[in-house]
């Protein structure tokens, strides 16, 4: 009844540029309520240009507030098997795929292992996970630059374009 096991917060990203990605996004939000934890607070939906790979198909991504009891490691393997049930296949680097789920915060922690980097590493460099974040969390404050989202956001010298899907075009 009663545990130690606290439960965090975490922010996780999805990104989907194949198939149909509004049904991406949904079913993976069905996965990670099922095993990773109550979703607490979601982005809208964005249309992204694809960075890292240019010449692919635009990506989906949206941002998600997680409360979770499991610890970061099993985070980062429910994120993997939710990836590996939808049908993902590892391809290039930074190509096109079904859905990933990354981490972008656990709690204030922050950890750097082969395995894991926690804050997630490129946060500061992608329109992409600005803009979502920046939408539900503007005031969190980076565990590393000390500096809130907003602020990266503002400050964020990524060219690629964002754009807000609304509902009713989902
Ligand atoms: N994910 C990548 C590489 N490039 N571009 C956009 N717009 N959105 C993504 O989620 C994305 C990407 C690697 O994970
Ligand atoms: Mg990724
Ligand atoms: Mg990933």
């Amino acid at each position: 009844m009663f545990t130690d096991q606290k439960i965090k917060e975490t922010y996780l990203i999805m990104g989907t540029n194949l198939g149909d990605r509004p049904a991406n996004l949904q079913q993976a939000i069905v996965e990670i309520e099922q095993n990773i934890g109550k979703i607490l607070d979601c982005s809208s939906v964005y249309e992204t240009e694809p960075w890292g790979v240019s010449d692919q198909p635009s990506f989906y991504n949206q941002v998600l507030k997680v409360a979770t009891s499991l610890d970061p490691l099993q985070l980062l393997t429910a994120t993997l098997a939710i990836e590996n049930e939808m049908g993902r296949v590892r391809t290039e680097r930074y190509g096109a795929r079904i859905i990933d789920i990354d981490i972008l915060f656990f709690d204030d922690l922050v950890i750097n292992t082969d395995q894991l980097t926690i804050p997630h590493p490129r946060i500061t460099e992608r329109n992409f996970v600005l803009a979502p974040l920046a939408e539900i969390a503007p005031d969190l404050v980076h565990p590393v630059s000390h500096q809130t989202i907003s602020a990266i956001w503002g400050a964020s010298e990524d060219q690629l374009g964002v754009k807000k899907i609304l509902a009713n075009e989902l």
